[in-house]
């Protein structure tokens, strides 16, 4: 692109799954974008660990700071705790083990605070990325709803429109998604305020599973930097009970490639409802009539897709 082209200012707002820091990367890849701030919830980690790993990618990225913040918001439902150890496997990779002195600072401000600050102080409407639960941002909202103006677009990684959900717990009937799932009563007040809400739910991120084919194209440019990263990080997620169920997708890596390529994928608009009671807690599901209208992203051309991530992929980190 060139330099008279404006970049279109993105904020993430992630929950440090090994799939949302691939996420980051990705956006960190994407060079008409620039990435003004990365809040932390810690739903699918424990915050601490994917802040810092959160850091490191922007440092190898980026040759200018991007301060991380941390939330506080907790969820009705935890995550497993497997899961949410999974993330500090990255810090102990050789390419960030051993980094110090980060330009990129960690926030003093709670994030919900930091998410306030980062959208009044920005001149021009931001495209809001959201790969985990939307409590931090509800609650941001709720304190400030000014907010909302410096909104152009939200894409959330959310929700089981058509198909069956990924929450398994004794009590639940798995018809929920778990970033939903985790916080049901803020996903629904999300959905009413009429924001230019688009959900990229199972019923798209279903067609991206992490597969060894996949994984042998990244291998075979094992040259670049970014790739070899991305490579390790996808390696971690194989360590799934081989059912369906249990298969990592690149659900949050799917939802943040919609900022600069929705021309590859396909969605419509759906009234829905959430559910706010076991045994469907969190389930998504249309409500022609009284629902809320929200943007569905229902398909991907997949082929292209994965060459994306490949092409963005083919980078070295920076040296400064
Ligand atoms: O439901 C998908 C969301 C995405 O934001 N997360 C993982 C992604 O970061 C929860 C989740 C569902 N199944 C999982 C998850 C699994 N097998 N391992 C880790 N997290
Ligand atoms: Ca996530």
């Amino acid at each position: 692109m060139n330099n008279s082209q404006v970049k279109k200012k993105v904020f993430l707002d992630h929950d440090g799954g090994v799939d949302d820091l691939l996420a980051l990367l990705l956006v960190l890849s994407m060079e008409e974008v620039e990435l003004i701030g990365v809040s932390v919830t810690p739903a699918d980690c424990y915050a601490e660990y994917a802040a810092e790993s959160s850091r490191k990618f922007i440092e190898l990225m980026l040759a200018k700071p991007v301060p991380v913040a941390i939330s506080k918001a907790r969820g009705r439902n935890a995550f497993p705790e497997v899961w949410r150890a999974q993330p500090q496997i990255i810090n102990a990779f050789p390419q960030l083990l051993n980094m110090k002195s980060l330009r990129s600072p960690l926030s003093e401000l709670e994030a919900s605070d930091f998410i306030i600050e980062k959208l009044l102080n920005s001149a021009e409407p931001v495209s809001y990325l959201l790969t985990g639960p939307c409590t931090t941002l509800v609650t941001a909202l709720k304190k400030e709803p000014k907010i909302k103006e410096k909104i152009s677009e939200i894409i959330w990684m959310a929700g089981a429109v058509h198909v069956h959900g990924n929450v398994r717990t004794y009590t639940h009937n798995g018809n929920a998604e778990w970033n939903v799932y985790w916080d049901a009563e803020s996903a629904q007040w999300l959905i009413e305020q009429n924001l230019p809400l688009t959900i990229v739910p199972l019923d798209a991120t279903n067609h991206v599973p992490v597969t060894f084919d996949f994984l042998k194209k990244m291998a075979a440019q094992n040259e670049f930097e970014v790739s070899q990263l991305a490579s390790l990080c996808w390696a971690i997620t194989v360590n799934t009970i081989p059912g369906y169920d249990y298969l990592y997708h690149m659900w949050d890596v799917l939802a943040v490639a919609y900022v600069t390529r929705a021309d590859i994928f396909s969605s419509q608009q759906i009234e829905l409802e959430i559910a706010q009671h076991l045994p469907n807690e969190g389930e998504t599901y249309t409500q022609a009539g009284s629902g809320s209208w929200v943007n569905v992203v229902t398909d991907v051309e997949k082929d292209l897709f994965y060459d994306y991530l490949l092409k963005q992929s083919r980078k070295n980190f920076i040296r400064v």
